[in-house]
């Protein structure tokens, strides 16, 4: 695709917004790029921007005169289609791409993609370092936080990319077609801007849209949702599942975890060899392994990285022990299914901090999760008061509040004794106190060294 010369419009200057203008720029478009924070300012912007000079920028508000002359418009994840300007662009005929829609028209080579509420980063980083293992230009992008257009620039014929996709960037895309794909789970998640669990659950299989009939997809047997999606996409489905011995696809046999196509079964890899914690870990495993076959990585290499993967960071993850007291960090915990496996993975008693961003999702399953293993509930954020009436209506009362994170994690220092734990899992996004999970996490682990 050429784009040399072309006018475009680049919605949303964060790190999706400057990746897409850096890789339009390169391929010699003319760009705006627009972000309605008023604070903003083009100076803010120059040491990210490689395009700087020839751009133009627009800051606030977007009016009709904006729009005009567009090529097409490239939106970034955490901007709603539903939001109003949008609609300028559709009503005047412009494509709204998703800023992985251009990467994907931009970039080169293989493509596999992973979507699901749980498990994306998990699974993307185990894919990815597979594919780095058996290929000579391997990439791995997306909601990972590695916008797919600062890669795709990179990208050769024999490049193979592994992208992590949100529901956010699959709401606009058009040609976007990933050989493989794979839909980990669905679970309540971003209700706020999907509305129903319906349309969120169609958003996500949406990754599929493009696959032909000899292509693959890989999906979960053990949830509903997905397990349901065989019959509604064109590609070929290939499950995994924890609880059933399948007649095709990966499973798991009392400690191995196996492969069976046309009737031939093979062992991958055991668990007892992972270093991996937790079912949904091997969950993770299983959808890897079906990912990484499909996309032609032979069984002993895909055995090796996965016995030698380590957990990534914010996902339970081992901070310190302080005072005889185990501190982990799952601030990627964001939701409260991914909450629930944090709170599943704890030994000892724990001493929870929950709440942020409030994305309309019920917190009843995680409140049921704590099976008396959580002392105290130390809330915070947006949600502190939502969460606290529901862990009452359940019967959970050992509630207490903070102003802030740091003071959360005082809190809890004060409380918990030798042989205990504190867990920040928040089953919340972090965006109303900070700009992001990992932003949060990181803090979480500062706070905890300063305690030591
Ligand atoms: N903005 C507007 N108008 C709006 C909303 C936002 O102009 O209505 C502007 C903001 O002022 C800001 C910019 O848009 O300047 C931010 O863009 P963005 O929210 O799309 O964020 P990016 O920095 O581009 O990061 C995005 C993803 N963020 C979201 O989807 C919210 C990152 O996923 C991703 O890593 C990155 O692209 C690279 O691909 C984060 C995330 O939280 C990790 N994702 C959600 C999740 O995992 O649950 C989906």
């Amino acid at each position: 695709m050429d784009v040399r010369g072309k006018e475009v419009i680049v919605c949303g200057a964060g790190k999706s917004g400057v990746a897409a203008s850096n890789l339009l720029t390169a391929k010699g478009a003319l760009v705006t790029l627009y972000d309605g924070n008023k604070e903003l300012t083009k100076e803010k912007l120059k040491d990210s921007l490689t395009g700087y000079e020839a751009m133009n920028f627009i800051f606030g508000d977007l009016d009709a005169n904006d729009v005009k002359g567009k090529e097409f418009m490239v939106l970034s994840p955490g901007i709603s289609i539903e939001a109003p300007f949008v609609k300028l662009f559709i009503e005047n005929n412009i494509p709204v791409w998703s800023e992985v829609e251009l990467a994907y028209k931009l970039g080169k080579g293989r493509l596999c993609a992973i979507t699901g509420t749980n498990g994306k980063t998990t699974t993307t980083t185990l894919v990815g370092d597979i594919l780095k293992a058996y290929y000579d230009s391997a990439f791995v992008v997306g909601n990972i936080g590695i916008p797919y257009t600062e890669s795709a620039m990179f990208m050769r014929e024999d490049s193979v990319t592994v992208a992590e996709i949100s529901s956010f960037q699959l709401e606009s895309i058009i040609d976007f077609h990933p050989e493989v794909t794979a839909v980990l789970n669905v679970t309540p998640d971003h209700l706020n801007r999907h509305h129903t669990m319906e349309i969120y659950a169609d958003t996500k299989m949406a990754i599929t849209k493009n696959q032909t009939a000899d292509e693959v997809c890989v999906l979960n047997y053990d949830d509903e949702i997905t397990r349901a999606m065989k019959d509604k996409i064109p590609a070929k489905t290939v499950y995994f599942s924890r609880t059933v011995k399948l007649d095709n696809g990966v499973y798991l046999d009392n400690d191995n975890i196996c492969l069976k196509e046309n009737d031939k079964e093979e062992v991958i890899i055991r668990t007892d060899e992972l270093k991996l914690l937790g079912a949904h870990n091997i969950e993770n495993v299983m959808a890897a392994i079906a990912i990484a076959k499909y996309m032609g990585v032979p069984k002993d290499v895909i055995h090796d990285v996965i016995r030698d993967f380590k957990a990534v960071e914010h996902r339970i993850e081992y901070v310190a022990t302080v005072d005889g007291v185990d501190y982990y960090n799952d601030s990627k915990g964001t939701n409260p299914d991914a909450a629930i496996k944090g709170i599943e993975a704890m030994v000892k008693p724990t001493y929870l901090i929950g709440g942020g961003y409030d994305k309309g999702v019920p917190f009843d399953d995680w409140i049921d999760a704590f099976n008396g293993k959580v002392r105290k509930l130390v809330l915070i954020g947006a949600t502190k008061q939502m969460i606290a009436g529901t862990a009452k209506s359940h019967g959970f009362n050992e509630i207490i509040f903070a102003d802030s994170l740091e003071e959360a994690v005082k809190i809890c220092h004060d409380l918990a004794n030798d042989g205990e734990a504190v867990l920040l899992s928040p089953a919340c996004a972090s965006w109303d106190m900070f700009d992001s999970y990992e932003q949060r996490g990181e803090l979480f682990k500062e706070y905890v060294k300063g305690l030591e």
